[in-house]
């Protein structure tokens, strides 16, 4: 059975578990990364040298990146689920996804949530986050624009950039910050939201991470 390393209240690890469920493959999840640890062992850094989460093990298969992992698992076990078989949709969801990585998580996950819940109120930097934010928002409006009269990012099926972007969105609704009118991002996200998968991994209640005074 294929193993994923990672504890669950990672976003990276979350991505995977809810692409896992979407295409309905078997796992075993090992909690590793934060309280749990054990990343700085050498087992581990054969694994993964980046000694980070997650790790997916597919037999004597092993991968890191969590973009990577899903696109392989949609590739390796979709039959035609969350990898679309045309090569321009291909490249197109390809695309959305290295735009999430390049214009919207650093600014989301490093310089919006993490201050929200690994720095105290006190020492918060609120100018900074609320800039960070608002530079959020704005990649998101280009989002709204491509979304608009479509079900998914590239065309009516869920597809491997969903999976990419989407897991920042529940997030994104429910922290306590600033957020520009995204009509066709809101409806896409309340589709989502419709998925059993999405519930059970991203809906996560990311509150129990902060630390006493956040
Ligand atoms: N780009 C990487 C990011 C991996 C990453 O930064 N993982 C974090 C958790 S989200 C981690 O391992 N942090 C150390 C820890 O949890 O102890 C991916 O998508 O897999």
């Amino acid at each position: 059975m294929m193993k994923l390393w990672g504890r669950n209240t990672s976003v990276n690890v979350q991505k995977v578990l809810w692409a896992l469920d979407e295409l309905g493959l078997a796992y075993e999840r090992i909690d590793a990364g934060g309280a749990f640890g054990g990343l700085d062992t050498p087992e581990y850094a054969r694994l993964n040298p980046n000694r980070k989460i997650p790790v997916l093990e597919d037999g004597d298969f092993s991968i890191w990146e969590s973009g990577a992992i899903v696109r392989y698992l949609a590739e390796a076990y979709g039959a035609g689920k969350l990898s679309p078989a045309d090569l321009k949709s291909r490249a197109r969801a390809t695309q959305w996804c290295n735009w999430c990585l390049g214009s919207v998580y650093v600014d989301f996950i490093v310089h919006t949530f993490q201050p929200l819940i690994r720095v105290t109120a006190a020492e918060r930097d609120t100018r900074s986050l609320a800039a960070a934010a608002e530079r959020v928002g704005k990649a998101f409006q280009i989002l709204d624009q491509a979304l608009a009269g479509h079900d998914f990012i590239v065309g009516d099926a869920l597809s491997f950039a969903d999976i990419e972007i989407g897991s920042l969105m529940h997030r994104y609704y429910t922290l306590p910050i600033d957020r520009p009118a995204l009509p066709s991002v809101e409806a896409w996200y309340g589709r989502l939201k419709t998925s059993p998968a999405y519930q059970k991994h991203i809906m996560q209640d990311w509150t129990i991470m902060k630390i006493p005074g956040a």
